[in-house]
């Protein structure tokens, strides 16, 4: 752990995870910093709280808060700010009733996301993995008319399940791909953002229409599996299933059973249910095409969501607000 010297002045503050250099430069700058040089557990940061007296923190999926590591928290901390979108590795309720803010980083993560997800919708769709692989043991034979053929996404009717930012910004994106949109939300949007999207208020309608199925909707204890055996059964014989939203929404044995039996043609995934280790039998599948959890992994995006989660912890420290209070 590299230690900043203590600036008067400044609140001390713990970035409990590995930051890119812009974003660790920052902390420095606004605030008497701690930043990590390995990902802290919660544990790990609890103690550091403890020890160092710090009044925010800049946390992260491996930060794991309980309610019994809420009840243990010196009275001093007041923010703990989460840089992605997500916020369900943590009791974000045990933490508020110990009177400290969460916070989170939507707005900044939505475009790369989508971005991912339509990454995810095409790859699958075009059967990447597989040219990829031919391309890599040499090719040499030559591929015909019938031969390894994909889904065309154009004319697709793609339907998103949870129409929030993220979700508008893929539908904003497959418009350009020619795809007809669909979407399941707790509540209808305004025409203005609806953009002719199609609104389905009932969940197994959607499924049973849509062709290619991408999830956008937040896990927390009371969403669940939403994507269950019988659900994926709804889904049009071929389709292709996309997640960059959480993977405990999915029920993964029903996703190979469904990936294996040809209920899907394809499948496109960032997220996994045990995150690293996820379940290793989904790579042995030719027809999914995987990604480590990297949705908001570019340059400009992890920068803006280091920047944001700063902001978030100096508004509570300041006394103005937080920007993003969940
Ligand atoms: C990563 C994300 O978790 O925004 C989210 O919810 O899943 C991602 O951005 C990132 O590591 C943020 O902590």
């Amino acid at each position: 752990m590299a230690e900043n010297q203590p600036a008067p002045g400044k609140p001390r503050v713990l970035v409990a995870r590995r930051v890119p250099p812009n974003v660790a430069a920052r902390a420095r700058e606004m605030f008497d910093a701690i930043v990590t040089e390995t990902d802290m557990d919660a544990d790990t940061a609890l103690r550091v709280i403890r020890e160092e007296r710090i009044a925010g923190l800049f946390s992260g999926p491996k930060v794991k808060f309980t309610a019994a590591h809420a009840a243990a928290m010196p009275d001093g901390l007041k923010v703990i700010a989460n840089p992605g979108a997500g916020f369900d590795h943590m009791d974000v309720e045990a933490a508020k009733a110990r009177g400290i803010v969460v916070t989170n980083a939507p707005d900044v993560v939505t475009d790369c996301t989508a971005d991912l997800a339509l990454m995810l919708i095409l790859n699958a769709s075009r059967r990447a993995r597989e040219y990829d692989r031919v391309m890599r043991e040499g090719w040499r034979k030559p591929y015909g008319m019938p031969d390894l053929l994909g889904l065309r996404p154009s004319g697709k009717t793609l339907g998103i399940v949870g129409m929030g930012r993220i979700g508008q910004a893929v539908a904003q994106r497959a418009r350009g791909f020619g795809m007809r949109i669909l979407y399941n939300n707790r509540r209808r949007l305004s025409p203005e953002l609806e953009q002719g999207a199609e609104y389905v208020a009932d969940l197994h309608d959607l499924l049973r229409r849509s062709e290619i199925l991408s999830l956008h909707l937040p896990a927390s204890a009371g969403t669940g599996t939403l994507m269950t055996r019988e659900r994926f059964a709804l889904l049009p014989q071929g389709a292709v299933f996309v997640n960059t939203a959480r993977g405990s929404l999915v029920d993964e044995d029903a996703l190979i059973e469904a990936l294996k039996s040809g209920q899907l043609f394809a499948a496109g995934l960032d997220v996994f249910r045990k995150e690293p280790d996820f379940d290793t039998r989904l790579a042995e599948l030719p027809n999914v095409f995987l990604t480590p959890h990297v949705a908001s992994a570019t340059v400009d995006t992890r920068d803006a969501m280091g920047f944001r989660t700063l902001d978030n912890i100096a508004g509570v420290l300041s006394g103005r607000g937080a920007i993003d209070p969940v």
